[in-house]
């Protein structure tokens, strides 16, 4: 078979895909290709998770629209089958990667699961098949890691034996399948007919821009967008700090200058977490690592996200002072724990750097958070006694906090606000003494 050979069988829907990774990106893309007519093989290393997708159950936390049912109509109809055997895959003419590719303390991907599944998949790959990584890589790693990996493995020539392409996920936790539906794809190959090839795959379940082009080039890409969005929000903390320092409001200055045409300044805030933001950065850093090449913006945008937790604590320690009491014997109130409004996701949390900072000040921390399980006891009674609450997520149900139940069960009224909840005029006129990022005055009623 050739490669126009698998472009045939793609066309008739007969290519027999997999998807080796069944996380929040690997199994709505699963679902979505059995949805679109293809027989899907799913890996998943966990048995647990193996078991619960068989049985048409989404191991996905968090609110995902239409997947619980998606999953189980293609379960139902056998069109997804979930397994840990990696020999299921040797009639697998197309497969799909989508593993976890996280950085290191040193800020280095290391690829473990990556080099795991491309070593596991390297034995039972079948001739001319096709393998796309759609994890989000450091630029020249289909090059320098998938490819010798895959040819040692397999004992299979490139563009002769098999097919090799990068399709980078772009996914955000709660609109999986809107996202995969809607947002344009990079579809990266390694010579231009599988990029060709690839684009009549994710025809069947994209409704969007479908770009061609090479591997470093899709590489770069996504690496690319969230290094450009990190940077963003890392001017626009900047731009709070210096907001603070000379007394004015960041969120009017942000306003008015948006007014401006092809401005965009991002939302200042009290950190910048997720899977995505805070790891991409360094997988686009990390490409260069040794090349003599001296990046400065986009390891400094990092630095400069990564210390707002900690900001949040130098707003609190001033209000505290003002108010003669110290942080190491006072009580905190931490509202929000998600990285991200309205969603239980935890994952890098700029709460969580919070929290260990207060705690290592000696302060007591209470936390709440309505999506987050373990968090979701009642607020009030978590305030009281409290000598400041500290405002780290802006989910929907703070939207109408009653200020004045607040303050009457706290022991000092002092409000921090990490991300504009409210307005200084708001917090003053209720009697909270008030700190936001980004707001130079307005302190105190
Ligand atoms: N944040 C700010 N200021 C902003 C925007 C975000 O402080 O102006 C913070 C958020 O509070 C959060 C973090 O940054 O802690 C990340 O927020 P996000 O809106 O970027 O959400 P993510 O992490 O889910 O980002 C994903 C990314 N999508 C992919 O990687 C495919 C990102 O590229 C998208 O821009 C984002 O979703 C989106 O908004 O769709």
């Amino acid at each position: 078979m050739s490669l126009q050979d698998l472009r045939l069988k793609i066309k008739k829907k007969e290519a027999q895909l997999a998807v080796i990774g069944l996380g929040y990106v690997g199994l709505p893309v699963a679902c979505e290709f059995a949805k679109a007519g293809f027989l899907v093989i799913g890996i998943e290393k966990r048995a647990d998770r193996v078991e619960m997708i068989n049985s048409g159950v989404s191991p996905i936390e968090g609110d995902e629209p239409g997947l619980q049912e998606l999953l189980a109509e293609v379960t139902a109809t056998r069109r997804l089958k979930a397994t840990t055997d990696y020999r299921m895959l040797s009639n697998c003419d197309v497969i799909l990667i989508d593993v976890e590719t996280p950085v290191d303390g040193n800020n280095i991907p290391r690829y473990n699961a990556l080099k795991s599944a491309l070593e596991d998949l390297g034995p039972v790959l079948k001739d001319q098949a096709l393998v796309i990584i759609e994890s989000t890589i450091s630029p020249g790693t289909i090059e320098k890691v998938a490819l010798p990996i895959l040819t040692q493995t397999s004992g299979k020539e490139l563009n002769r034996d098999f097919y090799l392409g990068n399709c980078p996920e772009r996914v955000m936790p709660g609109k999986l399948l809107q996202n995969l539906n809607q947002i344009s794809r990079v579809l990266g190959g390694m010579n231009p007919e599988t990029a060709s090839v690839m684009a009549d795959l994710y025809r069947n379940v994209v409704r969007a821009d479908l770009d061609l082009a090479d591997c470093i080039t899709a590489e770069l890409v996504k690496t690319t967008e969230n290094a450009y969005r990190d940077v963003q929000i890392a001017f626009a903390n900047e731009v709070a700090m210096i907001c603070e320092a000379v007394g004015a409001d960041v969120w009017r200055v942000r306003e008015l200058v948006n007014k401006s045409p092809y401005r965009n300044m991002h939302l200042p805030g009290a950190g910048v977490g997720g899977h995505c933001i805070p790891k991409d950065p360094w997988l686009l850093v990390n490409s260069v690592k040794d090349m003599g090449l001296s990046l400065k913006i986009i390891p400094a945008a990092r630095q400069i996200n990564n210390s707002m937790p900690l900001h949040v604590i130098e707003l609190l320690e001033n209000a505290l002072q003002t108010s003669g009491s110290r942080l190491s014997n006072s009580c905190i109130l931490v509202l929000g724990y998600a990285y991200l409004e309205n969603s239980d996701d935890v994952r890098n949390s700029p709460s969580e750097v919070l929290v260990n900072g207060l705690r290592e000040k000696g302060a007591k921390v209470v936390i709440h958070d309505p999506y987050v399980r373990e968090y979701q006891d009642d607020l009030f009674e978590a305030a009281k006694g409290c000598d400041a609450v500290i405002v780290m997520v802006k989910h929907n149900e703070y939207l109408h906090l009653d200020l004045d139940q607040l303050r009457s069960i706290m022991r000092t009224p002092i409000l921090i606000d990490g991300r504009n909840l409210f307005t200084p005029e708001q917090a003053i006129s209720h009697q909270f003494q008030y700190r936001g990022i980004g707001q130079g005055n307005h302190h105190s009623a």
